[in-house]
Parts: structure tokens; C-alpha cells; sequence
């Protein structure tokens, strides 16, 4: 075991520099690399690496000592034999003097001395300071460029890296737009058009939804063959004519017994007092794709309906949204929303919660599918559909289950439960 200093390296102007944190303790097994310190002038701080590994046997140094180049840190009982060899060929040089309050002392030696902070390995260069201070404005210290040796992350790098991301124009916080290494049009003909106003008001909804929510979304084939087959026979009785009732009528039926069976999917959260709120009421958004965008609006207490009211509601509703005429208010307070493609086709997608509710039903276009029942080989009608939930709310299991009763709703006996 020989003793080996690790003195404080060379950082170019530095004079007088603080030490602001001791990063180990007397007696802690070290590795090179580790940081020991951190050291912070009115410019940046820094964390000054072990330069070899082993026992720190005394630490020379107080949090608030004003440091400079060559002062000893540390003694480390260490194994390494050539180090040794350094330790004893300078013991002469007597370089063991105490660093007291406030009042460095230089200790001229010539120990090794660490070159710069480097990055311990995984990790970026950045002092606790300064990463907490990219935490606590929503950075990653392992996404900013740093200036300094060896790619180190000063506060000057975060705030750059924050101006670079974000613009303050009349008080609001606005993201930066990324710029494209070349425009469009030198690649070929092009066209201008403005963003429709809907799509512009629902797109930051859209962005927040997609990167503030945990979605999950859970795919499902239920097989409605016989609900189909129901479906497509009804007729009144007096004319005789065929009724035609779209099946997101009855989805929507099913919709609403999944509810109440599963209140979780009825809720919000309440983020201000940190609390879920579950709603009474069964208000259904339909997911309205207009010549303008895409609307939302709500069919209020549903759970009221008959199913060919809910299909009427739905036309009636969706002719409003296509003619511009709804009233804005009826884009809020909705329980859950369903998106349904099965009027133009595809099977599974990951449809966006629409908050402040915290689930959303993708509905595709049913097809026909061979499938094995009772040890025959038949051809059955199946639904596709995809659930999204928001799993601070609904945990996988109780996604899996909500589809399952879905599954059941609509299934074979859909006629039963749908009355329920
Ligand atoms: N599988 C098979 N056929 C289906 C079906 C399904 N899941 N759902 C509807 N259909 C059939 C209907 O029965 C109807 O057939 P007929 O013309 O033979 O009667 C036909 O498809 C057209 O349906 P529709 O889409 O006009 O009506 P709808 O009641 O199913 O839907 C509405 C109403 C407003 C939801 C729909 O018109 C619409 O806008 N859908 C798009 C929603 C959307 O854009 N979602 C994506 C949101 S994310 O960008």
C-alpha cells in the first residue's frame, strides 16, 4: 500500500476558486474517474476527478476552502506499484501541507496532477449544480452540447441550450421552430396552402395529449357476427323497409355498459388538487372527420338512448360539425371518445386520448375471418378495435378487462347484455 495525493488540477484562469461540495468520505474505495470535488468560481463549477483508484485515507479540504492549482485534495491508499514509485521520489518535495479555511495554501509538487474533469463513462461532464439547475428547467444535461474541456456542461451551456429550444415573445413561453437543412422547393415543385383553422386549434391539443399523457393502447378482435347479422335485418314493420343503424350505435350501447362497469374510464384527473374525478354522466365524443378537420363534439347522456337514437343523434351531430354549425361548448365535458374508421376501412391504429379524458376507442372495419369453432373451421364477422388509456389512471389489466366486456357486449349475446 503506498500513499498517493491527488492535488487540485489546472483549470486555466481559475484563482481562488471555492470548493462547494466534497463528493467522498475518508475511508470510501474509489475508482479513477470518480469525481472528488466540486469547485465553483463566479464563472462555472467544476468536478475535479480521482486520478487513481483507491482508499481515501485523508481529505485535506473543507466545503468553503478557497482553492487553487496544486493544493492537495486528498491521500489515497492505493496498490498501484508505479505510483508508489512517484509517491517516494517526491517525498523530498514535502508536499503535505494542510489547505486551512479560507486561506489556501499552493503546494509546488510534481504529482501527478489531473488534467481536466472528464466524463465518468454513460454519463455527460456536468456538476450537481448545474444539473440540477437543467432539471429544474425541464433540460437534459445529456442532450446539451457543453463548451468547455472534454465536452463539460457549464450553466452557460444549459441556458444557451434553453434559448436555442424555446422563444419568449409577450410574456409566452413558445417552443422554436426547427428550421429544415433545405427547403422543399429546391428538391422540386411545391404549393402553399394555409393550415385550416381547425386543424390549427386542435393540433396543440393533439402535441400535449401525445407527449403529456402515457398512452397505452390495447388492440382487440371481437367477433360480432351474430350483432351483424341482426343489424343487417331489421325492417320496419309497417312499410317493410330495411332500418339502417349504423353499428357505432351499438358500439356506443357497449360503450356505455363498459363504463359503468369500469368507472376508471369515466374519470379525469384533477391535476391542481391532485385527485381523480369520476363522472356521473355518460357524454360520448365522436371523433367528426369534416371537410374542415377534425371535431369532436359530445352526444350528452347517452346512457339514455335507445340505439337508433344514439345512430340519429350521430348523424344529426356530425351534419352540425360538417355545416360549421355546432356550438363550441359542445366539444367539452365528454366522458369517453370513440373514433371510428370502419366507413372507410383499415383494422388497428393508436388513436390519441382526447384529455382531460383519460381513454379513447378506435373502432376499424369489421371483415370476415375463418376462424376454429367447436373443432370447425368457420367464417366469422370481426370488429377490430384499439383501446388508448392514460396509465396513470388505468393500469394494463384493467385495459385488458375493459376489452374483454366490450368483447362480451358485442358478442354472441350482445342482445342480452346490451339490454341490461
Ligand atoms: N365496419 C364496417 N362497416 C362500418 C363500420 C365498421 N366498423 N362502421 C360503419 N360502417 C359502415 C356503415 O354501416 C355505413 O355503411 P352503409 O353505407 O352501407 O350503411 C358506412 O360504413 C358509412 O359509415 P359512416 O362513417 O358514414 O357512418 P358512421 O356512423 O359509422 O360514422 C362518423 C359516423 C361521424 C363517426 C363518421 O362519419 C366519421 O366522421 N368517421 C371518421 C372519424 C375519424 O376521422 N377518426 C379519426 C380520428 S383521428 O384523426
Amino acid at each position: 500500500m503506498a500513499s498517493t495525493k491527488i492535488l487540485v488540477p489546472n483549470m486555466g484562469d481559475f484563482k481562488d476558486v471555492e470548493v462547494i461540495e466534497i463528493l467522498v468520505k475518508e475511508g470510501q474505495q474509489i475508482k479513477k474517474n470518480d469525481s472528488l470535488i466540486t469547485l465553483e468560481s463566479d464563472k462555472s463549477s467544476v468536478e475535479v476527478p480521482a486520478t487513481h483508484e483507491g482508499i481515501v485515507e485523508k481529505i485535506n479540504i473543507k466545503v468553503g476552502n478557497k482553492v487553487n492549482q496544486g493544493d492537495l485534495i486528498l491521500s489515497l491508499k492505493s496498490e498501484n506499484k508505479t505510483e508508489e514509485k512517484k509517491v517516494t521520489a517526491n517525498k523530498e518535495q514535502k508536499i503535505e501541507k494542510k489547505v486551512e479555511d479560507k486561506k489556501p495554501k499552493i503546494i509546488k509538487t510534481k504529482e501527478i496532477i489531473p488534467t481536466t474533469p472528464s466524463s465518468q463513462s454513460g454519463t455527460k461532464s456536468a456538476s450537481p449544480k448545474v444539473r440540477k439547475f437543467a432539471r429544474e428547467l425541464g433540460a437534459n444535461v445529456l442532450e446539451i452540447p457543453g463548451s468547455q474541456r472534454s465536452g463539460r456542461v457549464s450553466e452557460e451551456d444549459v441556458k444557451n441550450f434553453i434559448r436555442s429550444q424555446v422563444t419568449v415573445s409577450g410574456g409566452k413561453v413558445e417552443k422554436k421552430i426547427h428550421k429544415e437543412e433545405y427547403p422543399h422547393e429546391e428538391f422540386g415543385e411545391i404549393q402553399l396552402k394555409d393550415i385550416p383553422r381547425v386543424k390549427k386549434l386542435s393540433g396543440p391539443q393533439l402535441v400535449r395529449s401525445w407527449t403529456e399523457i402515457p398512452h397505452v393502447t390495447q388492440h382487440e378482435e371481437i367477433d360480432i357476427t351474430e350483432m351483424e347479422q341482426f343489424r343487417s335485418s331489421l325492417y320496419d314493420y309497417y312499410s317493410g323497409e330495411m332500418i339502417k343503424v349504423t353499428p357505432l350505435a351499438f358500439i356506443s350501447k357497449a360503450l356505455i355498459s363498459a363504463l359503468k362497469a369500469f368507472p376508471n374510464f369515466n374519470a379525469s384527473i384533477d391535476p391542481i388538487h391532485n385527485k381523480i374525478i369520476y363522472k356521473k354522466y355518460f357524454h360520448l365524443g365522436f371523433a367528426v372527420d369534416t371537410p374542415h378537420g377534425l371535431m369532436v363534439p359530445k352526444i350528452r347522456d347517452v346512457d339514455q338512448m335507445s340505439i337508433k337514437e344514439i345512430g340519429e343523434a350521430l348523424k344529426k351531430t356530425s351534419k352540425l360539425c360538417r355545416e360549421l354549425k355546432i356550438d363550441k361548448k359542445e366539444f367539452f365535458g365528454g366522458s369517453m371518445t370513440i373514433s371510428s374508421l370502419g366507413g372507410i376501412g383499415g383494422t388497428f391504429f393508436t388513436p390519441i386520448i382526447n384529455p382531460p379524458e383519460v381513454a379513447i376507442l378506435g373502432v376499424g372495419k369489421s371483415f370476415d375471418k375463418l376462424i376454429k369453432l367447436k373443432g370447425k373451421i368457420v367464417s366469422r364477422k370481426i370488429l377490430p378495435i384499439s383501446l388508448s388509456y392514460d396509465h396513470r389512471i388505468i393500469d394494463g389489466a384493467e385495459g385488458a378487462r375493459f376489452c374483454v366486456y366490450l368483447s362480451e357486449c358485442l358478442g354472441k349475446d350482445f342482445a342480452f347484455k346490451l339490454a341490461v
